[in-house]
């Protein structure tokens, strides 16, 4: 399909211009915000980041694709949100403390906002402690971390902790995900679930709800 090639030639070229323009028309064409999503944006994120590791880009031009995907998931957001249904329950979700990563942990925010979830998205970089003082203000039923950056990883197991020594713990379940999460690492860190990637992190986030 001539669009969708467009549109991952868009996204390495870093054109956010042009992606709007070929998340339209794929839209346009007949094809699901949700496959938009994945085919589109992720995978030719996915390739940029293969690319990057291999040495073939560099660190400017990641951001400017990751901007890039950034406005194609927002013109995305609305309408994988009108797919959703009454509140399922609420969700506080963030990237852990040092880490900068938000693309995956927006696609997950946006597939349970989708699946009916209510979400309050902390953003990047959040300290255990602003966890702690939301899990102790707010009404949340699942505390959800991204980590991306294996210097990071401490910080879920961290940030678990600082909610047990506030005597949080029992409020909330803990899903935890990320490049760099596996399961093993996130039964380590103390957390109820692992996803892999979003529509995991929906279906997860209703089994600890007791939903499906
Ligand atoms: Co950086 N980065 N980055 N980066 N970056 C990685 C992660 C890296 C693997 C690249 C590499 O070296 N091959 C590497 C980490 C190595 C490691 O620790 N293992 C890395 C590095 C080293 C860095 C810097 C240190 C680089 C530098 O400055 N020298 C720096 C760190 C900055 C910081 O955070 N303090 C850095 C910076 C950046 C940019 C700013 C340029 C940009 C981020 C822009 C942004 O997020 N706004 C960036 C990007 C884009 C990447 C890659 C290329 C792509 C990440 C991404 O968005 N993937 C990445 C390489 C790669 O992953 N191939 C890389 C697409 C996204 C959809 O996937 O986030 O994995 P992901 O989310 C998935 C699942 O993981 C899951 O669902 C999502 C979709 O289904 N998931 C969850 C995510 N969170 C979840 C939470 C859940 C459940 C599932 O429950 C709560």
């Amino acid at each position: 399909m001539e669009a969708l090639n467009d549109l991952h030639e868009a996204i390495s070229r870093g054109d956010a211009q042009k992606v709007l323009e070929m998340t339209g028309a794929l839209l346009q064409a007949g094809m699901t915000p949700e496959k938009v999503l994945n085919v589109g944006l992720i995978e030719a994120l996915e390739k940029v980041g293969s690319a990057f590791a291999s040495g073939e880009l560099f660190l400017p031009e990641i951001m400017l694709s990751a901007h890039a995907v950034q406005k194609g998931m927002q013109y995305l957001e609305p309408l994988l949100a009108e797919a959703g249904v009454e509140p399922r329950g609420s969700v506080l979700i963030g990237t852990v403390k040092g880490d900068q990563h938000d693309i995956g942990k927006n696609i997950v925010a946006m597939m349970l906002r989708g699946a009916g979830f209510r979400v309050k998205d902390l953003g990047v970089d959040v300290d255990a402690q602003r966890f702690v003082a939301e899990v102790r203000e707010g009404t949340f039923q699942i505390v959800a971390m991204s980590t991306l950056l294996m210097t990071c990883l401490p910080w879920t197991q961290k940030t678990i902790e600082a909610v047990d020594e506030a005597g949080l713990r029992s409020r909330v379940k803990i899903l935890v995900g990320g490049a760099v999460m596996d399961a093993k690492r996130a039964r380590e860190s103390g957390a109820d679930a692992y996803a892999p990637d979003a529509a995991r992190a929906v279906d997860v986030s209703k089994e600890l709800l007791g939903l499906s």
